[in-house]
Formats: structure tokens, sequence, C-alpha cells
């Protein structure tokens, strides 16, 4: 058990008890990787797709002096315009309950909580990575070492194309993180639904997601599992369209000085811009197809 100040919904809290699959949610999505109102949209929507998909959301972000393992309607409303809420990750997530602030979990963030809350799947939209020009900024994201170290079992949509994608699978694969592509070869790039990159593992069935999972835990492994799920054929925004906005963004970052956790926060609101709202679109879309990925392992696990 834990001494962790978990509070959970009481929809999370049944779901639990009762051994019903459950998703976990990130925050930092909703606060920091869409505009007002989409964000909040996005996240109710995001939360009816898993339940249609049969198993329970649990959405997790710091508010009170707690962790909240699932947020009721008001809770996530009140997330979703709020001003001056931390970005959390591993580095951060105890000072902001110490100090009493609102945060919203990170890829990093949200492995941990969940797992603390006994969770062992999370959907989500994109992981961090290594960023473009990390041999001298160093900007590599906290969420590849949490991946290697918390049990959890992610799925996105790849990392996103402003990231450095050969470095990103290079890492992971140093830190024993299994990259799993769903349904097809290829690495999927976020928007786009192939990198270029031939991904490390093919599995093609949630059920073998599952007992991927629960091998790693047989064999005493630390760490989770990373499941690239591609966005939606035709959601996606090529990849030909994508680079040179990429482009514009990440000279736009360095222009005005971006840096450290700004710069994922920055670069998703330029490209949006930058594609008249194109972007966030597809995002939206990504973000929904995640989830019911994320509900089927789910079930798979609590099948047992
Ligand atoms: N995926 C999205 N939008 C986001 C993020 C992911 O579609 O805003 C967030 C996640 O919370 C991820 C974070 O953990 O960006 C990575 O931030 P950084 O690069 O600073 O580690
Ligand atoms: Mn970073």
């Amino acid at each position: 058990m834990t001494n962790a100040p978990l509070v959970f919904s009481t929809e999370v809290a049944r779901a639990l008890a009762g051994g019903q699959a459950v998703v976990a949610l990130e925050s930092t999505i909703i606060t920091h990787g869409m505009p007002w109102p989409q964000n909040l949209e996005t996240a109710r929507m995001v939360e009816d797709e898993v339940r249609t998909a049969g198993a329970v959301p649990a959405t997790i972000a710091v508010m009170d002096g707690a962790i909240h393992i699932g947020l009721e309607a008001a809770q996530l409303e009140a997330l979703a315009q709020a001003s001056d809420v931390m970005k959390l990750s591993r580095a951060d997530l105890a000072a902001c309950l110490a100090l009493g602030r609102t945060g919203a979990t990170t890829v990093a963030a949200t492995m941990i909580c969940a797992h603390l809350a006994g969770i062992a799947v999370f959907a989500t939209g994109g992981i961090g990575g290594v960023h473009r020009g990390a041999s001298d900024s160093f900007d590599i994201s906290a969420d590849l070492q949490e991946l290697a170290q918390t049990p959890v079992t992610v799925v996105a949509a790849g990392a996103k194309a402003i990231l450095d994608l050969p470095k990103t699978l290079e890492v992971l694969e140093t830190l024993g993180v299994p990259v799993i592509a769903y349904g097809q070869n290829a690495l999927p790039a976020f928007w786009s639904r192939d990198s270029g990159l031939p991904a490390p593992l093919r599995m093609d069935d949630p059920a073998a997601i599952a007992r991927a999972h629960r091998m790693r835990a047989a064999l005493g492994l630390k760490g989770g599992q990373l499941v690239t799920n591609p966005i939606p054929e035709g959601d996606e925004i090529e990849r030909a369209t994508l680079l040179p906005v990429i482009e514009q963004a990440l000279e736009d970052a360095r222009a005005a000085g971006i840096a450290a956790k700004a710069v994922t926060p920055f670069l998703l609101e330029r490209i949006f811009t930058l594609t008249e709202g194109r972007s966030l679109t597809a995002n939206i879309a990504l973000v929904r197809n995640n989830a019911r990925l994320g509900a089927a392992i789910a079930r798979a696990l609590a099948a047992g």
C-alpha cells in the first residue's frame, strides 16, 4: 500500500475495487497541449471514448494538495480553465503537492501516479523524447526515463515529429523500453502514420500487448511498454506538409529563446497557428484513437 495522498473519483474507486478495466489519462495535454475550449471538449470526448470501449477513464492531476485519480466534471472544467498550473514531471510532483499548488501531469508524472493507484494502462497523444539539437541543449524528456522504470503500458501515437525520432528510438532501446507499433511495421509519427522508420516491435492484437505487459512483470523487468498507435487514415497530416511547418516552429522557438519545459507547449501552439488549426484536429483524433486501444488493452489485462 502507499502513503501517497491519492484521492479517487467515485467512478474510478468503484472500478478498481471491482477489478474492472481502468485507463489513466494525463492532464498536461489539457493545460499545456491544447487551447481552451477544445482542451475541455477533448478531455470529455476522450473519457467517453474509454467508457464506450468498456473501460473506466481516470484523468490524473494534482489539486488541493492531493493527486486526483479521476476528476469530477467540475474539477475537469476548473483545470481546463486554470492559469498558473505547474507542468509536472518526476522532478516536481512532490514539490507541487507540498506547496499545495495545482499541477498537470505529463506522461512521466501520470505514469508514476497511475502506478501508485494500481492502474497499468495509460493513453495519451504523444510522448516526449529527444529534442532536435539535443547534443547541444541536452533536452531529453523525462518521459523516456520513466518508461524505463515504471511498469505502465503507455499508448501514444508515436513521438511528435518536432523531436529527433531516430535518437528517441536509440535512447528507448538503451533504456530497455519495448517500442511496439500497433498493426503496422513503421513507427508512427504523431500527426502522420509513418515516420519513415521501422518500429522495433509490432503487435496486432490488444491481448498480445496485455500478455507482454504481464510477462515483463513475471520476468521481474522494471519499466513499462510504449505502444505506438498510428493516427486514423482520414485524420493524418502528410509528413511532407508538416515538415516545413515544424522547421518554421523550431526556428521561431530558437529566435524567441524558448528552453526547457516551455519548448513542447510553444512548438505545439506555433504548429497549431501555422496549420490554421489542422494540427489540433489531428491531435484530437489520435488521442481518441489511443483511448480506444488503451481500453482494449486494459480489458484484456482485467480479463486475466
Ligand atoms: N501529447 C500531446 N500534447 C502534449 C503532450 C503530449 O498531444 O502536450 C505533453 C505530454 O504531457 C508529454 C509532454 O509528457 O508533452 C512532454 O513534455 P517535455 O517535452 O517537456 O518533456
Ligand atoms: Mn524537455
